[in-house]
């Protein structure tokens, strides 16, 4: 990393965590923790035992505990695990039809520990069987959960295409951060693409390494490629201490750089805003990329980076 990016980010202390991830066998478990670290989709085989994985997901660290959702490693391994977790997130496969034994699962592991924040993953809701979110969470009483003293976040997921994946991972980043993190986001660079015209249009709010910016321009080109096949989505791609968060909608694709402690679900919500305003101009061709960046000073001024008084001297010597 560069002395000005380091300075930039010295001071920022990164808290660590142990997320014991649980659920029945096949629920997608090692999918989601593939997800987290490699922001795709990577097919898996069976956990036997447990795996241990760390990521950085904005300003936390997840020690992950991927542990086998077979019976055998539910009664050997689980409760060690759940004992000394500092947040519980529960996998379910939302076609599976062993919904009983996976509700007696989930409420005993919450009760064995009683402190710590719960999420729950209703996952593959892409898949046509997939149980309704309502009968789920009046199966497994998730309402009663929800009542408890401690937090408990529900959210409908799918590993696969990474549908509401970062809401999830973003909200529990928040309940173990504290409230003063929550929903902020400092765009440092925004892209554009329209694929009809083969327009980019850039703005930048502050220098990125060249380096870096390498690395993030191959995600975005990498993310293009598919568009084909996916068309509508979206791809986070980390860089050094950045992220790229992508939102495809065909034929625009819009990219913003923030940092890594930055909400991906607020930018997502920026780029979906933009796409509907940019796309009017767009079309009677009246756009480019200071028009971009208006936008952005009269819609998001809270929103963009802002270098310190004291870095603005670092970056200008
Ligand atoms: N359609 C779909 N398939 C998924 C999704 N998430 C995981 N899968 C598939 O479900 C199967 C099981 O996924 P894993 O992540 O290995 O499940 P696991 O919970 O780790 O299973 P164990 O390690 O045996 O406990 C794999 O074939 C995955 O590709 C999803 O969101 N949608
Ligand atoms: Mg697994």
């Amino acid at each position: 990393m560069s002395s000005i990016l380091r300075r930039i980010f010295k001071g920022k202390k990164v808290e660590n965590y142990e997320i014991a991830i649980i659920g029945l066998d096949g629920a997608g478990k090692t999918t989601i923790v593939n997800r987290l670290l490699r922001s795709e989709f990577i097919p898996t085989t069976r956990t036997l035992g447990v795996n241990y994985r760390t990521v950085k997901y904005r300003q936390i660290e997840f020690n992950l505990i991927d542990l086998g959702g077979q019976e055998i490693y539910r009664n050997l391994l689980w409760h060690d695990s759940l004992d000394k977790a500092s947040a519980i997130v529960f996998v379910l496969d939302s076609a599976d039809i062993r919904i009983g034994e996976a509700s007696e699962a989930f409420w005993d592991s919450i009760q064995r520990n009683e402190r710590v924040p719960v999420l729950f993953i209703a996952n593959k809701i892409d898949l046509v069987g997939a149980r309704a979110f309502e009968l789920i969470v009046e199966d497994l009483d998730l309402t009663r959960a929800q009542r408890s003293a401690r937090p408990v976040g529900l959210f409908r997921v799918s590993a696969k295409t990474g549908e509401n994946f970062y809401d999830a991972f973003d909200w529990i980043a928040d309940v173990l951060a504290g409230e003063e993190s929550r929903f902020k986001c400092k765009v440092r660079v925004a892209i554009l693409i329209d694929l009809e015209s083969y327009q980019i249009y850039t703005t930048k709010f502050t220098n990125i390494e060249h380096s870096v910016l390498d690395q993030l321009n191959k995600g975005i080109s990498e993310t293009m490629k598919e568009l084909t096949k996916n068309s509508t989505g979206m791809e986070v791609i980390t860089a050094s201490d950045l992220q790229l968060v992508v939102v495809k909608n065909h034929p625009l694709v819009i990219g913003l750089i923030i940092g890594y402690s930055d909400s991906v679900v607020r930018a997502k919500l920026i780029s979906e805003r933009l796409m509907k305003t940019a796309s009017a101009s767009i079309e009677i061709g009246q756009f480019d990329s200071h028009v971009l960046l208006k936008l952005f000073k009269k819609q998001w001024p809270l929103d963009i980076y802002k270098i310190k008084k004291n870095q603005e001297k670092t970056l200008s010597k």
